[in-house]
């Protein structure tokens, strides 16, 4: 990638997109920063911060310590009920407003991409609000609304009303799968974009990760958004450096 200036790299992105006949974006936790939600690396701040979200995000810590996890998840949704969408989850529903065809890959677990306004968004990780057995006693996943339980919430989870096992969040956890046909309907993206988006990833965690590359090797060209360098940065054929609340709504603007 040729060095330029953000101006440059805007004009850029804004040609490509406007060629583009197929847009994929894939975001991470940086597209929700703006709206106050920690990224996953920083999702552990105060009485959290001694914890490593790798570990508390996984099967084995739920076994081990239920209502630890449980308390960290409730911690992170109170976090996300207060959350609104930012000027950019604003501005990639814009995008596919004018670009129909545009689909959102996300490993966020929040739903800020559809509060502002984003369809039929490809969710990689699950969705932090809801809650499921952790048994899957009726089925995976089987879902239970905790709104309808009373139980002693200083016990920890919630028991599952069918089977008693404690509720989890329907999150997928370090090494679990990912739900089939959301990973499948990226994969076929990925495949056919011509241009896709990276907004506010690591580029860390497997397998949404690798969906950039995944684009590269199909001709996509890769324009990422980041303030900051990530595992995404050397493949980007363009790279918007900058928050996305402030780079995405400058990219409709010469759009
Ligand atoms: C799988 C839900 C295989 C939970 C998440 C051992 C055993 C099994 C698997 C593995 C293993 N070792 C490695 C693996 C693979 C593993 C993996 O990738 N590990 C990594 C860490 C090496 N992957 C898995 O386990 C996956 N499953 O492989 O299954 C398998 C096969 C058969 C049988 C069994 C298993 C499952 C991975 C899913 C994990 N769950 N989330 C929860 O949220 O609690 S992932 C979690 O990380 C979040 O969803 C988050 O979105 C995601 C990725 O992080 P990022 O989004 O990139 O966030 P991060 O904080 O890292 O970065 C933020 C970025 O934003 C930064 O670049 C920053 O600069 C930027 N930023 C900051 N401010 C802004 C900004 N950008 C724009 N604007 C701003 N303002």
């Amino acid at each position: 990638m040729q060095p330029m200036t953000t101006e440059t790299a805007l004009q850029q992105a804004a040609a490509h997109i406007r060629a583009a006949k197929q847009i994929a974006v894939l975001t991470g936790a940086g597209v929700s920063k703006e709206s106050g939600v920690p990224t996953f690396r920083n999702a552990l701040d105060g009485l959290w911060s001694r914890y490593d979200p790798q570990q508390l995000a996984t099967e084995a810590a739920f076994m081990r310590d239920p209502k630890l996890v449980w308390d960290w998840y409730e911690y992170r949704r109170g976090m996300v009920r207060q959350a609104q969408p930012n000027p950019g989850h604003v501005a990639l529903a814009e995008l596919q407003r004018r670009y129909p065809t545009l689909r959102i890959i996300t490993q966020n677990v929040d739903d800020l991409h559809e509060q502002a306004g984003s369809t039929d968004v490809i969710r990689l990780h699950g969705n932090i609000a809801a809650s499921k057995c952790s048994r899957h006693c009726q089925g995976s996943p089987t879902l239970v609304d905790v709104s309808q339980i009373t139980w002693e919430h200083e016990k920890g989870p919630p028991p599952c009303p069918h089977c008693g096992s404690p509720l989890r969040p329907d999150v997928v956890w370090f090494g679990e799968v990912l739900p089939h046909e959301q990973l499948s309907r990226a994969v076929i993206l990925a495949q056919i974009a011509d241009v896709m988006l990276v907004v506010g990833t690591s580029g860390v965690v497997m397998p949404a990760a690798e969906m950039p590359h995944l684009a590269k090797r199909n001709g996509a060209v890769i324009i990422e958004v980041n303030p900051g360098t990530s595992e995404i940065t050397a493949l980007a054929d363009i790279w918007l450096n900058g928050p996305s609340g402030e780079m995405l709504p400058r990219l409709l603007e010469v759009l």
